[in-house]
């Protein structure tokens, strides 16, 4: 029910793909991608919990308190995903890279539900330290947002690249979740590895 959520018939200024939900889909932006379902043919206004095929049970839901790894959650006590949490991810370089320098252009994306980011920084030393990366804003609103930092190596060996965004709240991304059945809202930091000659 806000201006943001759309129903889609065109992107890129074509009609939908049939993979991407020809002849209409909802885009729901900041929040799980099973909001934005494909293929509507009509819409319908329901008073009960989406009950479609796919969507009950334990299907995007978590558990409402925090649960022991491979503990036995009655269905009772999950609760339907709603915004998705603060995320980044590195797009280059591709983990396991060996790199001809000593310098790389790490790049990728960062997003947070319905909030912005405020800022996305990279650690080359295991979380030790931390450099803030370029960070662009959303071209709209849900938009990821872009981000570069170019990493300079002290010395050749094995790194791995970490990144970490921090949303307009001041929530960043933690260096693990608690686990829950369905293993949904990951947002653990990213790492890359790389080699530098
Ligand atoms: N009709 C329909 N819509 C759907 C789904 C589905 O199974 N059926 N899956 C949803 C889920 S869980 C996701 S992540 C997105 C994936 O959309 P994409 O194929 O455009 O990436 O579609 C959503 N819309
Ligand atoms: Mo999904």
């Amino acid at each position: 029910m806000t201006e943001n959520v759309l129903i889609a018939f065109e992107m890129n200024d074509t009609a939908l793909p049939v993979l991407n939900g020809q002849p209409l889909r909802l885009v729901v932006p900041g929040w799980p991608g099973s909001c934005s379902q494909k293929w509507l043919t009509r819409i319908w206004l329901r008073d009960v919990v989406h009950d479609g095929p796919k969507m009950t049970g334990t299907s995007y839901r978590v558990p409402k308190y925090p649960v022991e790894p491979g503990q036995d959650v009655p269905k009772e006590d999950f609760a339907i995903i709603e915004r998705m949490p603060v995320k980044s991810l590195i797009t280059n370089p591709a983990t396991k890279t060996d790199l001809s320098g000593n310098a790389v252009e790490v790049r990728g994306h960062a997003w947070s539900g319905d909030r912005t980011i405020e800022k996305v920084e990279i650690s080359i030393d295991f979380g030790a330290t931390w450099m803030a990366a370029e960070l662009e804003p959303p071209v709209n609103f849900g938009a990821w947002q872009n981000w570069k930092k170019t990493v300079t190596f002290p010395q050749a060996g094995y790194y791995e690249i970490w990144s970490r965004a921090t949303d307009s709240e001041g929530v960043s991304q933690p260096f693990g979740i608690a686990w829950n059945p369905k293993g949904y809202l990951n947002n653990a930091m990213h790492r890359v590895s790389v080699r530098v000659a």
